[in-house]
């Protein structure tokens, strides 16, 4: 990106301000996101993708929402929400800029269960906190995102309109998820027993930064998919994203396995914050199958949509992705 138009953006925030350095931030799919330092100090400047955030508005008021209960309910984590609950639009795009966090990292995978532990601890402070939240209140911006159902149809609509080699090179795992399509259609029915929360949609690691010295998580990020849902969603990604210490673009899949100690160290850090249902608890370690065959459908559908969701670099690169998934959904 140009300093120029970083300049341009920052200037809607401080007419002063000068920015010193841009750096391109390259983890995420979604947003392009860059750090900033200025005059003014370091801020996280996004550009957020339209064309999966459809309802920016209404997922702005999400956030600020959240954020205002957050900070009346005891939160003792960083939220860094968009700066003066603002977005701004220069013609083209959605722009907005964020605190940065000092001292923090984060890390695309997990090394060890202290770090699953430290995570999802945060995730049950969130949880805790928006206990009493009025959820009806929230907008439901990507509707339909943890839908089993909506899923499975998205997926069968791509294998009607693919019309390349894709389906050769995908048949094996094609055959595979349609004889387990009955997953998604049982998380859907589950779901449908257990309470409405404020969920996060998308609990992998890098989305919780860490105190470099302390190693333990100090700020909650990634707002963009603040909804109404079910825990199940949340507790499931994290199974998804912290089991799989190959992380979900290995194509090593004799390799990928599910890390038993991590997910019993993620489901424990959760629980030493937030006391769920008996019903919700029950349903937790399924909930990291489902999800996990979720997203190896949604990488699959979008592989023989060729490539229109998930940001790639390489032509297999969605198709890696759902095998990966799938081999470790298998282990699950
Ligand atoms: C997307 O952009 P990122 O990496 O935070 C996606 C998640 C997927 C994830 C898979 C809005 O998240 O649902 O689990 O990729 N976000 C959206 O890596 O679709
Ligand atoms: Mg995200």
């Amino acid at each position: 990106m140009e300093l120029k138009k970083a300049q341009d953006i920052f200037q809607h925030y401080f007419p002063n301000g000068k920015i010193k350095v841009v750096q391109k931030i390259t983890t995420g799919l979604i947003n392009a996101t860059f750090f900033l330092d200025s005059n003014k100090g370091k801020y996280i400047l996004q550009k957020l993708n339209q064309n999966i955030l459809k309802q920016p508005k209404e997922g702005l008021a999400n956030i600020v929402k959240v954020k205002n209960w957050l900070s009346q309910h005891n939160f003792s984590y960083q939220f860094p929400a968009p700066l003066f609950d603002k977005y701004i639009e220069d013609g083209v795009d959605l722009w907005r800029l964020l605190k940065y966090v000092p001292n923090s990292i984060s890390y695309d995978n997990i090394t060890n269960t202290e770090q699953a532990f430290q995570a999802a601890k945060c995730l049950g402070a969130f949880y805790k906190s928006t206990d009493k939240f009025p959820t009806d209140e929230l907008n439901d911006t990507i509707p339909n995102f943890h839908n089993g159902k909506i899923r499975i149809e998205e997926f069968k609509q791509a294998l009607k309109n693919v019309n390349t080699k894709r389906i050769d090179y995908a048949r094996d795992l094609i055959n595979n998820v349609l004889d387990k399509q009955e997953v998604l259609h049982d998380f859907d029915s589950t779901v449908s027993q257990l309470p409405v929360r404020v969920v996060h949609y998308d609990t992998k690691i890098n989305n919780f930064l860490f105190d470099k010295e302390s190693n333990k998580v100090i700020a909650l990020i990634d707002l963009d998919t603040i909804m109404p849902g079910s825990v199940l969603s949340d507790i499931g990604d994290m199974i998804r994203t912290y089991s799989n210490p190959m992380g979900e673009e290995s194509n090593l899949y004799k390799s990928v396995k599910a890390d038993e100690k991590i997910i019993d160290s993620l489901i424990n850090g959760f629980c030493s914050e937030m006391k769920i249902t008996a019903n919700e608890s029950s349903h937790l370690q399924k909930a990291g199958k489902a999800i996990t065959f979720m997203q190896c459908v949604r990488f699959l559908t979008d592989y023989l949509n060729n490539d229109v969701y998930y940001t790639t670099s390489y032509a297999e690169q969605n198709l890696v992705r759902a095998k990966n998934q799938w081999y470790l959904f298998d282990s699950l």
